[in-house]
C-alpha cells in the first residue's frame, strides 16, 4: 500500500492523551484494543455484503440490494465516536451502519431474504430495517428524505433535554437535494444536536460528482446557513473517528449542526443492477490497491506489531463463521405467513420517552 501508515498507541500510552487534529492524517489517537476493534468492526460489514452478494446472486435476496463494500471506515469510525442513546438514520445502502451499532448478523441477512427471523419479520428487505433498541431509525429509499427525519429525531432529544447527538448519512447524490438545504437552515437555527455525514464516494448511480455539481466541496454548503463542518479522509478510519469526536463534542455542547464530508469510495456497483459502464476496472482497483481501509489497519496493525498474521487469520476465521452462521439462519428462517401482510400497518402503542 502507498501511503504512509498512521501510528496506534500501544496499550502502555493509552492514557495519552489525544493531541491530534481531527481529519489531519497523521494521528495516534487509538489503543491496540481499538485498533484490533476496528478490523473486526470493518471485516465483518465486508465479508457480511460479499456473502449478501452471493445470496443475492442465488436468488436468495430478492429486490435492491446495495452493498457498502469500500465505504467501511466511515461508519465504523463514526460509530467510536457515539456514546449509548445516540441515534443513526441512513440510506438504502444501509447494512454496514446496521452492524456497526451493533444490530445482530442474524437478523439483518434474514431481512435481505424476507424471513421472519429479520429485523422486520421479513417484510421491509434491505432498505427498511430499523432497531429501537439500538437507536436505527432506517433504511430509506428516497433520496435525501432521511435528512429531515433525522433532524426530526435531533430536535426531540433537544425538547426532552438529553445529550444524545443523531448522525444523519447522506450521499454526494442526496446532497443535491432541496431538502437537504431546508433541514440546514432550521437546524441551525435551532441549534440541533444532528452531524450531517456526507458519504461522498463520488457518484450517485452513475454520475460521478463532476457530472452533477459544480461546487464539489459539499461540507462547504453548509456555510451558507452558519454551519460549520470538515473534509475527512473516509478511507483512514483512525481520521474518521478523530473528526467524528470533533464533531460529537460540538454538538454535546448545544453549540448546534456538524456537517462531515468523509471522502469515501464503492467498489461494487451502485446496486447488484449496476452496467458498471460509467467508471473504469482501473480506477477501482487503484483505489483497492493503494487507499482500502481494512489492508490499512491490518497494516498498522502487523507493522506496530500489535498484532501477527495469526492473530488476524483468527480474527478473519471468527468474522467467516459469523457471516456464514447469518446465511444458514436466514435459510432455515421461514417466510412470514400471508396473515402478516395485516399486521405492522399502525403502531399498536404509542411509545413513551418519559
Ligand atoms: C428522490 C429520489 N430520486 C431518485 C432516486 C433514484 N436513486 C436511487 S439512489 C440514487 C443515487 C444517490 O446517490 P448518492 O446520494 O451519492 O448515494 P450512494 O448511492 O452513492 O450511496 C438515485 C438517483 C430515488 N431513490 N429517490
Ligand atoms: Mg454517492
Amino acid at each position: 500500500m502507498a501511503r504512509k501508515p498512521t501510528e496506534a498507541r500501544t496499550p502502555e500510552s493509552a492514557d495519552t492523551p489525544n493531541t491530534s487534529g481531527a481529519a489531519a492524517g497523521a494521528i495516534s489517537n487509538v489503543s491496540r484494543d481499538e485498533l484490533l476493534k476496528f478490523y473486526r468492526d470493518m471485516l465483518l460489514i465486508r465479508r457480511f455484503e460479499e456473502k449478501a452478494g452471493q445470496l443475492y446472486g442465488m436468488g436468495l435476496i430478492g429486490g435492491f440490494c446495495h452493498l457498502y463494500i469500500g465505504q467501511e471506515a466511515v461508519v465504523v469510525g463514526l460509530e467510536a465516536a457515539t456514546k449509548e442513546g445516540d441515534k443513526r438514520i441512513t440510506s438504502y445502502r444501509d447494512h454496514g451502519h446496521m452492524l456497526a451499532c451493533g444490530m445482530e448478523a442474524n437478523g439483518v441477512m434474514a431481512e435481505l431474504t424476507g424471513r421472519i427471523g429479520g429485523y422486520s419479520k421479513g417484510k421491509g428487505g434491505s432498505m427498511h430495517m430499523f432497531s429501537r433498541e439500538r437507536h436505527f431509525y432506517g433504511g430509506h429509499g428516497i433520496v435525501g428524505a432521511q435528512v429531515p427525519l433525522g433532524a426530526g429525531l435531533a430536535f426531540a432529544d433537544k425538547y426532552l433535554g438529553n445529550d444524545n447527538v443523531t448522525f444523519v448519512y447522506f450521499g454526494d447524490g442526496a446532497a443535491n437535494q432541496g431538502q437537504v438545504y431546508e433541514t440546514y437552515n432550521m437546524a441551525e437555527l435551532w441549534s440541533l444536536p444532528v452531524i450531517f455525514v456526507i458519504e461522498n464516494n463520488q457518484y450517485a448511480m452513475g454520475t460521478s460528482i463532476k457530472r452533477s455539481t459544480k461546487s464539489t466541496t459539499l461540507f462547504g454548503r453548509g456555510a451558507a446557513f452558519g454551519i460549520p463542518g470538515e473534509q475527512v479522509d473516509g478511507m483512514d478510519v483512525l481520521a474518521v473517528k478523530a473528526a467524528g469526536e470533533k464533531a460529537v463534542a460540538h454538538c454535546r455542547a448545544g453549540k448546534g449542526p456538524y456537517i462531515l464530508e468523509v471522502m469515501t469510495y464503492r467498489y461494487r456497483g451502485h446496486s447488484m443492477s449496476d452496467p458498471a459502464k460509467y467508471r473504469t476496472r482501473e480506477e477501482v482497483q487503484k483505489v483497492r490497491d493503494e487507499r482500502d481501509a481494512i489492508e490499512h489497519v491490518r497494516e498498522l496493525l502487523l507493522t506496530g506489531k500489535h498484532a501477527t498474521e495469526d492473530d488476524l487469520k483468527a480474527i478473519d476465521k471468527e468474522i467467516k463463521d459469523i457471516v456464514n452462521e447469518s446465511a444458514e439462519f436466514s435459510k432455515e428462517s421461514p417466510e412470514p405467513p400471508l396473515s402478516d401482510l395485516w399486521t405492522d400497518i399502525y403502531a399498536d402503542e404509542i411509545p413513551s420517552h418519559a
